[in-house]
């Protein structure tokens, strides 16, 4: 298995090295046994009525999400098949399941569904049919069996006051923070599905009287976010077929939210932008500007300081997304969501949000322009702002915004003694 490290800027191999590496770890995974018996991925499809085609289709459109070139798209495909090749163990920690049911979505079956049932699922808490002493066996032995192998995955945050009894689980009665930290030891991978895993969430919303915390601040191994309330399924799926492709961290951004998914603010591509721009908001849900499709940041959407991909991958087959169905966006994959973004059918107006931009572009220029005083010029400015900090250095963040402050006016001598420097030093 290829070593578990993250890519860095500098020694960013070329697509070409990429598709080299991705090759051969399909190759290496083609040559081990399914870790369970059971239907391969090409009869699942068919068992469902999804066609080569269909699976194809999907893969290329997977393997855009994820900002690789087309010509991934077959090796996309290898590594979804290859998923059964790795065992997965899935824990449940405080939160409202709404991370499995995204990523489960139980309506209709979608090839993201029967990617779920295809993953190797050595341990479910919440789909699986054992329970009490037989569901803390099959934890030990998948633990025990593929240590070192397997892919961790946590949902909900970890109760952590009192020495985390505020959540317990089976009948010897571990605690979450337990738990969570005896399977990341032999884990081959971590992942935090959902913003109460990746940040704390709601859980961790003021009071917070459990202690509740984000899976990265109780272990010591990295921790891959894919953060959202939920997380969308392409997010979730995606990132484990990366690391099936790569078998590394993906580019991760300041809260280690995989770049190819969360790169991007959910206003940069949201289809209510032109009216953003043209400065058409609604006043009120339901006015005449709501049934117009106007702007939706006057009653709170907080797209412009969220970092997702839901205005591009929307939800539920491509099918919409809170924006498109008249809300706006709540900042469900930022830190502290509840507690910075509330009240969330309100504009943050002037009170600034150190988003991963430290404040800078998105704050300055969404809520001047909600205010209609931005010039065209600002908008290139937020713009350069977001880019720069995307491709950029986050190992040196500007300093937090300050209050501008007033300068006082120059006196006629030092300005006449400036104007002379300058002369001097041009001449
Ligand atoms: Fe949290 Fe997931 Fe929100 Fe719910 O389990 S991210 S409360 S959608 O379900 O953890
Ligand atoms: Fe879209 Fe919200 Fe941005 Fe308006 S503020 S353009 S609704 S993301
Ligand atoms: Fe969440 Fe906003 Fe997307 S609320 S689901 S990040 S549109």
């Amino acid at each position: 298995m290829t070593s578990y490290s993250q890519l860095d800027e500098q020694s960013r191999p070329t697509f070409s090295n990429l598709a080299s590496q991705a090759k051969r770890r399909l190759a290496e995974l083609g040559r081990r046994q399914p870790v369970r018996s059971g239907p391969e991925l090409s009869e699942r499809l068919a068992s469902q009525g999804f066609s080569r085609r269909d699976f194809m289709k999907w893969s290329v459109a997977m393997t855009a999400a994820l900002s690789l070139p087309a010509k991934f798209a077959p090796l996309t495909a290898r590594a979804a098949e290859m998923l059964n090749r790795i065992p997965v163990i899935w824990l449940h920690m405080a939160s409202c399941t709404g991370c499995s049911e995204s990523f489960i979505r139980s309506e209709a079956p979608t090839l993201d569904t029967l990617l779920f049932d295809h993953i190797s699922l050595e341990f479910h808490d919440t789909l699986m049919a054992a329970s009490g002493w037989q569901a803390e066996e099959n934890l030990a032995s998948a633990q025990e069996n593929h240590r070192g192998n397997y892919l961790l995955i946590v949902e909900g945050a970890i109760p952590t006051a009192d020495n985390g009894i505020h959540m317990t689980t089976g009948p010897l009665a571990h605690t979450g923070m337990e738990v969570c930290r005896q399977a990341a030891e032999g884990a081959m991978a971590v992942f935090a599905f959902g913003s109460c895993s990746s940040f704390g969430g709601v859980q961790a919303a003021y009071p917070n009287p459990s202690g509740a915390k984000a899976l990265s601040k109780i272990i010591n191994k990295p921790v891959i976010n894919i953060p959202g309330c939920p997380p969308s399924e392409k997010n979730m799926v995606g990132s484990l077929l990366h690391f099936i492709l790569f078998g590394t961290l993906p580019a991760l951004d300041l809260y280690n939210r995989p770049r190819w998914s969360y790169g991007m603010r959910v206003h940069d591509l949201c289809e209510r932008r032109g009216r953003f721009d043209a400065g058409e908001f609604v006043e009120r849900f339901g006015d005449e500007g709501a049934k117009l499709g106007y702007c939706l940041y006057k009653v709170g959407c907080k797209g412009p300081y969220t970092f997702n991909n839901c205005s591009r991958q929307k939800f539920n087959q491509f099918t919409s997304w809170p924006v498109q169905a008249g809300h706006g966006c709540m900042g469900c994959s930022e830190p502290d969501f509840w507690d910075v973004m509330a009240p969330l059918v309100e504009p943050r107006k002037d009170r600034l949000y150190r988003t991963v931009l430290w404040g800078r572009g998105a704050d300055a220029t969404a809520d001047n322009i909600g205010l209609g005083v931005l010039t065209a010029a600002a908008v290139g400015i937020g713009a350069h702002a977001v880019y720069s900090v995307i491709k950029g250095n986050f190992r040196n963040p500007p300093p937090p915004v300050a209050e501008p402050k007033k300068k006082a006016p120059e006196k006629p001598e030092e300005a006449k003694a400036k104007n002379t420097d300058t002369t001097a030093k041009n001449a």
